[in-house]
């Protein structure tokens, strides 16, 4: 097995420690920094959410898998010529007005960071108005909503109205999900996506800027 592959498995794992040591050889060995992000670091996660999606791996194991990764991550990023982790794209994510529930909006936004985005997570109990200005300062491809409630979800659909009266909606997709949330809501309110799970949110990230 390459030391690249051992690195994936230790992600899969959730083992930190030999992330960190697998990481550390690599470096000490010069392996291409972008390999070691794109063949052994991200890799790992990418079979995490599959297993994930499967039901063949749970939320703890998940989180701990992304935190191992994170852990070699901080190792390799700030070797790179502009301390920067290539990025495919910006993704702004948060939880909407109202609603405080934020585990699994936090395992969606750590699930598409591990996958080579750059996530900006705002928080949770987000009015639209946080929305608008993070498009601003951060220029995202994509704004991802989550809510947890029945009664909040609809704050969702508050939030698309606003970013059209504000010129932004035509600059990003915007991507929703959540319990009570589903394809036909994600329609109604005029979403460009919906994702009922982590995985299937990155997936969809991907499907819609690459
Ligand atoms: Co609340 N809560 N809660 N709660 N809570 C639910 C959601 C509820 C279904 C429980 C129930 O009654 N059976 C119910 C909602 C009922 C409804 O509206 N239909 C409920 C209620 C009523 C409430 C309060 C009103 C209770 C009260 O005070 N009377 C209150 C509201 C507070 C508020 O938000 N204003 C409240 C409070 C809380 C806690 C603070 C105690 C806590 C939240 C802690 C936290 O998040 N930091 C909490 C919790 C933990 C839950 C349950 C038990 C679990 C939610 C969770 O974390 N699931 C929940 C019951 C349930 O869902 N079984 C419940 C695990 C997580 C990984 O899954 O969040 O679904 P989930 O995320 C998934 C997908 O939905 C998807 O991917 C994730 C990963 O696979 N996804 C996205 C999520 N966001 C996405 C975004 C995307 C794409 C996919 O794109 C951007």
């Amino acid at each position: 097995m390459s030391s690249l592959e051992e690195l994936s498995n230790a992600v899969i794992g959730g083992d930190q420690d030999a992330v960190v040591e697998l990481t550390r050889q690599a470096i000490v060995e010069k392996v291409d920094l972008n390999s070691i992000i794109s063949r052994g670091l991200l890799p790992g996660m990418t079979v995490v959410g599959r297993r994930f999606k499967n039901g063949d791996m749970f939320i703890p194991e998940v989180l701990m898998a992304a935190r191992a990764m994170n852990a070699g991550l901080e190792l390799v990023k700030p070797l790179l010529v502009d301390g920067e982790v290539p990025v495919k794209g910006t993704v702004v994510i948060g939880t909407v007005e109202g609603d405080l529930h934020d585990i699994g909006k936090n395992l969606v936004g750590m699930m598409i960071e591990s996958n080579g985005y750059r996530v900006i997570d705002l928080g949770i109990d987000l009015e639209p108005q946080r929305f608008v200005a993070a498009v601003r300062e951060y220029k995202p491809q994509v704004v991802g909503m989550s809510a947890l409630l029945t009664t909040t979800m609809l704050a969702m659909k508050e939030t698309i109205e606003v970013l059209k009266e504000e010129g932004l909606r035509d600059s990003v997709k915007v991507i929703v999900g959540g319990a009570p949330v589903s394809q036909e809501f994600a329609d109604e309110i005029g979403a460009d996506g919906y994702a009922p799970d982590a995985a299937s949110a990155t997936e969809l990230v991907r499907r819609l800027i690459g």
